[in-house]
């Protein structure tokens, strides 16, 4: 068994009620436990900035499914809740994002784990810090609360409120 963090988010529709559906989504799939979901949060779009503002979440679950597998079930997922290709980084229903898997660092074009960007993104590190605070990075050991506290003595926290 595998303790993998996703990263939830969504900034079209009604946002908040489409993170609920999607995690009843994970929830419903054999071979995956939830395990801890953070609170919801609002939070300033990062990358392409003139878009809706975003909700997001992360949750804990644990599986043994492969990351591969997991990732292929995910983007299922997204396309069951009528996910349309809008661009990178562009308005989406929702987006699921394999933030950590076990200890594991992959690195394929169609998996990178952890998940690239999440160590410079106060919409992941601030709802996996609430939920994981003491975890540490597989590659570099760092923890999620060290990385967070640098992340915020950059740039403060007026982009992300818990809703
Ligand atoms: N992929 C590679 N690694 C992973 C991984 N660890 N988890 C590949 C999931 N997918 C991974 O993703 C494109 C491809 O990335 C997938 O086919 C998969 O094989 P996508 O979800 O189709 O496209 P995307 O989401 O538009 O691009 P990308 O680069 O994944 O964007 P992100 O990183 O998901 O960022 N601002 C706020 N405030 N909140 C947000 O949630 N999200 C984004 C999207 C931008 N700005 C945001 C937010
Ligand atoms: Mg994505």
């Amino acid at each position: 068994m595998k303790s993998v963090y996703i990263g939830l988010g969504s900034n079209s529709g009604e946002k908040a009620k489409n993170l609920q559906n999607a995690v009843k989504m994970i929830e419903n799939t054999e071979g995956i436990n939830v395990k801890r979901t953070s609170s919801f949060y609002l939070t300033a779009p990062w990358g392409r900035i003139e878009q809706e503002e975003f909700v997001n979440q992360v949750i804990e679950i644990e599986t043994d499914m492969s990351a591969r597998d997991l990732l292929d079930k995910l983007q299922e997922i997204e396309i069951k809740m009528g996910r349309l290709r809008r661009g990178r980084w562009g308005p989406r229903i929702i987006d699921l994002d394999i933030l950590l898997y076990g200890d594991e660092v992959l690195d394929f074009a169609e998996l990178k784990v952890p998940h690239p960007y999440m160590r410079e993104r106060l919409f992941v590190l601030v709802p996996l810090q609430e939920i994981a605070p003491n975890i540490a990075f597989p590659d570099d050991g760092t923890t999620i609360e060290e990385v967070l506290g640098r992340v915020l003595a950059r740039e403060g926290n007026g982009k992300i409120t818990r809703i």
